[in-house]
């Protein structure tokens, strides 16, 4: 992760030379109204299904399915939203993919990248974007507040992702919507859904909980529906196979 992240701040930084932020702003989606994927998820099926070809654990996850279709598939199984991968280097993804599932789908869409930065939250409006994830792990809680007050700022909602109770309370405040917990241990790509189940009794009410990562079936999904989570990111189980259509089913 901290690899990840010092080629983030790179990235980051070569391409605040390069592009204006006034063009970022004067982009059409710029103007555009969100939708809301909190509601979305209290009035729905709670799936957030991700768009992701690879991962740093799943290099070869699948490189066939292009966005147009993967996005439409999960919006006609009705899923509450859905996240797209635009970090290139270890997820394979791109904002030409996020502009594209934007183009495809007119429900919510998360952007999911490695945010570090205000202008990456830019650039996540500017390309259709209607929620940002935050990740507790990389940010310290100035950050936290500094990113998401900026990103209600622009209308955009805000999904904080934490994997551990030190990681949460550091974390908690009104800028947030949205409280992830994700199930992958970042250090050996290990996934326990006891992590969510630990971890819910401490979030409290006012956010929606948000399971993220090695979720399978519907079972799972009762057990932490059971917990209190009303959202799910799923990514892999959809992503891995062939018969992407039948997978997509929840
Ligand atoms: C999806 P899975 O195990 O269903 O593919 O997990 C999602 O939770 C995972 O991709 C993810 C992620 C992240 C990816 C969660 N947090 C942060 C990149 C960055």
């Amino acid at each position: 992760l901290d690899k990840i992240i010092q080629d983030k701040r790179k990235e980051v930084e070569c391409k605040k030379q390069v592009l204006p932020i006034k063009q970022l702003e004067s982009s059409l989606l710029f103007q555009q109204k969100t939708y809301s994927l909190k509601e979305s998820i209290q009035n729905g099926t709670g799936v957030i299904a991700e768009f992701k070809r690879r991962s740093p654990s799943k290099p070869h996850l699948n490189t066939q399915l292009n966005v147009w279709d993967a996005v439409k598939t999960y919006q006609d199984f009705k899923v509450s939203g859905i996240s797209v991968l635009t970090d290139g280097k270890y997820f394979g993804g791109s904002l030409d993919d996020f502009l594209l599932a934007r183009s495809a789908v007119e429900i919510p869409l998360l952007r999911k990248d490695f945010i570090i930065d205000e202008f990456q939250i830019l650039e996540a409006k500017s390309n259709g974007a209607d929620v940002i994830l935050l990740i507790a792990a990389v940010l310290s809680t100035a950050e936290i507040k500094a990113l998401s007050k900026f990103a209600k700022s622009l209308g955009l909602e805000v999904l904080l992702e934490v994997h551990s109770l030190d990681e949460l309370n550091k974390s908690l405040m009104p800028t947030l919507d949205m409280i992830g917990v994700n199930n992958r241990n970042l250090k050996d790509f290990t996934t326990s859904i006891q992590t969510s189940l630990d971890l819910a009794e401490f979030i409290p009410n006012d956010f929606v909980k948000v399971s993220e990562s090695g979720i399978q079936d519907g079972t799972t999904i009762q057990l932490l529906r059971n917990a209190g989570f009303q959202g799910f990111l799923i990514g892999e189980s959809f992503m891995k196979t062939d018969d992407f259509e039948r997978n997509a089913q929840v």
